[in-house]
């Protein structure tokens, strides 16, 4: 089974966006703004709904740079499939709220010791501009047990 979801990440001089998930999946990380693809809706729609529900800003360009396969060990065959978009132009300034407390971070000054596990494989290609496919699978803690990093230009 397959479960399709979205990962936006903001960019502007050199820093990019990332909040703080106040609760659910991911609790207690920085990430990027996304979630579930609902029935009827496309990717795109999807990424930018969970975007202004998640921090208020409305995206106007952005651009799909990635893929990931995430799969837990505890629950083999269970792909999250996560489209990651980067997001250059929006409207509005991002704001807390419930789900999320937005900030922005240096290229330079990435918190990877309190995101999930795998973003320290994959952001610094996102951060050069580079387009990638990965698969990850997690164990105990979220701990990454299997990773393939590639880049890639046919997304
Ligand atoms: P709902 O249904 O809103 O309660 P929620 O608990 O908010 O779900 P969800 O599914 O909306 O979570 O969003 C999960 C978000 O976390 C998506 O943007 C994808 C992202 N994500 C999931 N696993 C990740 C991982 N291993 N590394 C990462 N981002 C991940 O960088």
């Amino acid at each position: 089974m397959k479960k399709l979801l979205t990962l936006c990440l903001l960019v502007e001089d050199g820093r990019v966006l990332l909040g703080m998930k106040k609760r659910g999946f991911g609790a207690g990380r920085w990430n990027g703004f996304g979630g579930k693809v609902e029935p009827g809706e496309t990717i795109e729609e999807a990424a930018v709904r969970e975007t202004s529900e998640e921090c208020g800003v409305a995206i106007a360009e952005m651009e799909r740079v990635g893929i990931h396969e995430f799969e837990f060990e505890k629950e083999r065959g269970n792909i999250l499939e996560v489209h990651v978009f980067r997001v250059d132009r929006w409207s509005g300034e991002p704001v807390e709220t419930e789900e999320m407390e937005p900030r922005w971070f240096a290229f330079s000054d990435i918190p990877y010791d309190t995101m999930w596990p795998d973003d320290r494989y994959w952001l610094p290609l996102f951060l050069e501009g580079k387009k990638f496919r990965t698969k990850f699978l997690f164990g105990e803690d979220d701990s990454v047990l299997e990773q393939s990093v590639e880049e890639s230009e046919a997304l």
